[in-house]
């Protein structure tokens, strides 16, 4: 039997069990768990064509990351440990979507557009992170990995910036690191010891406590807490022992909620930080000694980095373009103090990592980060060699070699494939140290504007369409104008509308100069969205 007809015989275990229109969005494919079972064999399926196509290993990781335990999902890596690129995402809607027997129309179809040998060798990594359902999902992704001839390497639990990397360790012969997860922890937690050899400090003080939305990162950070020895010290809460994934907990959470998960009783002086579900997402957030809470979201960690890199920079002699990429989601506050402060170039991108990390590769040094905390730094091959050539150089003086191997060594802390977690929580913390700070004088740069965001749910999301990197709706008529009429009359007034791609909801974002402005701007543009969106459920209600 050949390999198209042993995927169409093998999809009987499991059959397309859903007529809904399915879409490969800001995330892969992500629902509740038990429609997933078709989704992952086909993904399977699609993995090992593109590994063919890519005359590399592909990576197949499973995870709805931020979404609630019930829900699961699933994307497909690059061999550089990228997202898949986008001119692939209308494969995989067609392949999810076809009738169980046109399974085979569909990959000849990818076939032959794409003119892919289907004789060459084919391997898939596969990863998932703790959700109950995400064992039975990897068999099904294991199906249709074997179904079509190629090799599968299960990594069992991973966090999803592991799988990026190992899979770019795979395809790049171990130059970015071993491809194994020691290999992952060995990188970055020799660059953490070498950044990070000691000294007085007044202000930082090497301890944290790490909220880890009872999900993978807090396996994965006990693992690595083994490899950085007693250079930091972190008190784990919602570890998976007890609690939930997600629930009261986790970057999410404490980001729109803005205010302390569960399990972490906050008072002045302490620093900490939370993970979302699969580790791509940190915020950090303290508490002054007035009682505010204040939360450092990936608007203030992409400055902390930005601010760092750049005097680095400078110190080094190096002459490369350094460049920030945010979404609408930005703070004003944090745009207006990158332009106008910093002074450094700063792009705006529709929502999803794989239109920052794109962006980001515009520049020498690209630093990209969603305010939601999911982020990283891209260096450039040119920065790299440049970095490299300078730490190396001799006749320089001290200060100038030292930040040159400084940048260098903070190149092999950040995992550039996608945000992680776990090295951006390295990152950090090596920063606050070599400046000594704590987090007030982090939060010192700039003053956010309040915000609010909200969830409007309409019959059918993908009426809401958008334009200017999702700044501005085109779709339903009327709508724009009313949400710019809506923010006009509140000072420093700024809101938008966009569907989610991970969830089926319809997201609102407003800013104001106060909370109470924020709060009633975000609930008026949400009832527009009610209204003129066909809204189901709840109206949204008005703030109290
Ligand atoms: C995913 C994407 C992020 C995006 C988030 C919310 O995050 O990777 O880029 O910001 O979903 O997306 P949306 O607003 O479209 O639902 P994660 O951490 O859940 O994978």
């Amino acid at each position: 039997m050949d390999a198209l007809s042993r995927a169409v015989n093998e999809a009987q275990k499991h059959p397309r069990s859903l007529e809904q229109e399915l879409s490969y969005g800001t995330a892969g494919f992500r629902m509740r768990a038990e429609k997933l079972d078709h989704v992952l064999y086909r993904m399977g399926l699609l993995s090992v064509v593109f590994s063919k196509y890519k005359s590399g290993t592909t990576g197949l990781m499973i995870t709805a990351s931020h979404n609630p335990e019930e829900d699961n999902g699933v994307k497909i890596v690059s061999t550089l440990g990228e997202m898949m690129p986008m001119s692939w995402e209308k494969y995989a809607t067609q392949l999810v979507n076809v009738s169980d027997a046109l399974i085979a129309d569909s990959l000849k179809d990818i076939i032959t557009t794409e003119n892919i040998d289907m004789s060459k060798p084919a391997t898939v990594m596969l990863a998932m992170d703790t959700r109950p359902s995400s064992k039975a999902l990897a068999q099904a992704a294991t199906d249709g990995i074997e179904a079509l001839g190629g090799t599968c390497k299960n990594f069992g639990l991973l966090s999803t910036p592991q799988l990026h990397f190992i899979v770019c360790c795979e395809n790049t012969q171990g130059q970015y690191g071993q491809p194994t997860e020691e290999g992952y922890y060995q990188k970055l937690s020799a660059a953490f010891g070498k950044l990070n050899s000691g000294g007085s400090k007044s202000k930082y003080r090497p301890q944290l406590y790490l909220d880890q939305a009872n999900g993978v990162g807090a396996l994965k950070m006990k693992e690595m807490c083994k490899f950085l020895g007693d250079g930091l010290e972190i008190t784990s809460v919602n570890d998976g022992s007890s609690g939930k994934l997600n629930n009261q907990c986790g970057a999410d959470f404490v980001k729109l909620n803005q205010m302390p998960p569960a399990g972490i009783n906050l008072e002045p002086g302490m620093r900490c930080a939370s993970f979302d579900g699969d580790a791509d997402r940190i915020v950090y957030f303290y508490k002054t000694s007035g009682g505010k809470f204040c939360l450092l979201d990936g608007d203030k960690i992409a400055t902390l980095f930005a601010g760092y890199l750049s005097d680095l920079l400078k110190s080094s002699g190096l002459k490369l373009n350094l460049g920030l990429v945010q979404t609408a989601y930005a703070n004003g506050s944090s745009t207006s103090y990158i332009t106008d402060v910093m002074k450094v170039p700063v792009a705006c991108v529709p929502t999803g990592v794989k239109h920052l990390h794109h962006k980001a590769e515009d520049f020498d040094i690209g630093v990209y980060f969603e305010a939601n905390g999911h982020g990283t730094v891209l260096f450039s091959n040119d920065a790299q060699k440049a970095i490299l050539d300078q730490s190396k150089k001799t006749g320089l003086d001290e200060a100038t070699r030292d930040a040159a191997v400084k940048l260098e060594t903070v190149m092999n802390l950040i995992n550039q494939t996608v945000g992680d977690a776990i090295s951006d929580l390295l990152v950090v913390e090596t920063i606050l140290s070599q400046r000594d700070w704590a987090c007030e004088d982090w939060d010192l740069a700039y003053t956010d504007l309040p915000s609010r965001q909200l969830k409007v749910k309409v019959e059918d999301r993908t009426v809401v369409q958008t334009t200017d990197a999702e700044r501005r709706t085109t779709h339903p008529p009327g709508l724009q104008e009313a949400v710019e009429g809506l923010a006009a009359g509140y000072k420093n007034g700024r809101a938008f509308v966009r569907p989610s791609g991970t969830e089926d909801v319809v997201r609102v974002y407003a800013e104001a100069d106060s909370q109470q402005n924020a709060d009633q701007l975000a609930y008026e543009v949400g009832v527009q969205v009610y209204e003129r969106a066909r809204g189901t459920g709840d109206r949204p209600s008005p703030p109290s």
